[in-house]
C-alpha cells in the first residue's frame, strides 16, 4: 500500500504539492449552535480575530462554517447563512495566506463564499445529485473536499449501516472523482475525506481510522476532521472539554498513516503533535 507520492492540489491561487508537512485546518463556525464552540464567534471582530490566531498557531487552511452539520442539528435558512460567513470570508480573504474553506450544504453560500474569496469548498454532503455546486467548484477552479457522509445530519446516526465500511467508503470515492470529472472538477482539485462521525457507529470510525492508509491509493491528499467528536467520548468516557487527548493520538496516528491534512480546534496542540510525528517518521528504521 502506498504513500502519497508527488500529487498535486490546486485551490484558486494556492498549489500545494504532497507529501509536505501536514496541513492543520483551523475551525472557525460562526453558529450559535455548534456543538463545542457554538455562540463564541457570532460577531465578526470575534470571529477574525480567531482566525488570525488560529494562522499564528500554524493553520494551514481555514474552515469557515454557518451551520451546525452536528447529528440532529436544525437547518438554517441561506439567508442566515450568508450573513454570518460572507462578512468574514471578505475580511479575511485579502489578509491571509493560507487558504480559506467553506464549509456549507448550500450551492449559494458555497458561490458566494468563492466570490467574496473562499479557495476551498467544504462539502460535508458530497452524497448530493444535483451537479449545480461541482460546476460553481469547477468554474472557480476551487479546491473540493469530497466528504463521504451516510444519509443526512438530522438522521445520520440513527442507524449507520455498511456491510464493510472502508470498502464502501473507497468505493464512494472512486465513484465521486469519477463524477466529479465529468463535472469539470479535475483531480487534482480534490481532497477526500472519509468523514468521520458521519452516519457511522464508533466502530465504523475505528475501522476508517485503522484502514486509512488504504486511501492514499487514490493518489489524493487525505482529510481527516476528528476534533472533539462523540466517539472519543464514548469510546473514553471523555466530556467535551476533555477529549483533546484523544482527538490528538488520532492526529499522529493519521499523519504516520498518510493523512495530509488534520481539521482541527486546537490548533496549536494538533500542530506539535503532527511536527513530532512527523520528525519520527522522517527517522523511521523499521
Ligand atoms: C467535518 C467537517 C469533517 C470535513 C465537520 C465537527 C462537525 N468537514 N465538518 N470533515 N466535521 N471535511 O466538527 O465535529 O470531519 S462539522
Amino acid at each position: 500500500m502506498g504513500t502519497i507520492d508527488k500529487v498535486k492540489l490546486r485551490a484558486r491561487q494556492f498549489e500545494f504539492t504532497f507529501p509536505r508537512p501536514a496541513l492543520v485546518m483551523g475551525i472557525v463556525n460562526v453558529t450559535p449552535d455548534s456543538f463545542s464552540d457554538g455562540g463564541r464567534f457570532l460577531e465578526l471582530p470575534a470571529a477574525v480575530a480567531h482566525v488570525l490566531q488560529l494562522v499564528e498557531q500554524g493553520a494551514g487552511i481555514i474552515d469557515v462554517g454557518g451551520e451546525s452539520t452536528r447529528p440532529g442539528a436544525l437547518p438554517v435558512s441561506e439567508a442566515e447563512e450568508l450573513r454570518r460567513v460572507v462578512p468574514v470570508i471578505e475580511q479575511l480573504a485579502g489578509q491571509l495566506k493560507v487558504p480559506i474553506s467553506i464549509d456549507t450544504l448550500k450551492p449559494g453560500v458555497a458561490r458566494a463564499a468563492l466570490a467574496a474569496g473562499a479557495s476551498i469548498v467544504n462539502d460535508v454532503a458530497a452524497n448530493r445529485e444535483d451537479p449545480a455546486l461541482w460546476r460553481l467548484v469547477a468554474e472557480a477552479g476551487a479546491g473540493y473536499v469530497c466528504m463521504h457522509m451516510q444519509g443526512r445530519p438530522q438522521t445520520m446516526q440513527v442507524n449507520p449501516v455498511y456491510t464493510d465500511v472502508v470498502r464502501e467508503v473507497g468505493e464512494f470515492f472512486s465513484e465521486r472523482l469519477k463524477r466529479l470529472s465529468d463535472c469539470g472538477v479535475g483531480r487534482d482539485q480534490v481532497i477526500l475525506d472519509p468523514g468521520i462521525g458521519f452516519g457511522k457507529s464508533v466502530a465504523h470510525n475505528l475501522q476508517l481510522l485503522g484502514a486509512v492508509r488504504s486511501f492514499t491509493t487514490l493518489a489524493r491528499p487525505l482529510l481527516l476532521g476528528v476534533s472533539r467528536k462523540s466517539f472519543i467520548g464514548k469510546l473514553l468516557g471523555a466530556e467535551l472539554a476533555a477529549r483533546l487527548p484523544g482527538a490528538l493520538a488520532c492526529a499522529g496516528w493519521a499523519v504516520a498513516a498518510g493523512v495530509q491534512i488534520v481539521r482541527a480546534h486546537d490548533v496549536a496542540e494538533t500542530v506539535q503533535v503532527i511536527r513530532m510525528t512527523e520528525a519520527i517518521l522522517a527517522n523511521q528504521k523499521v
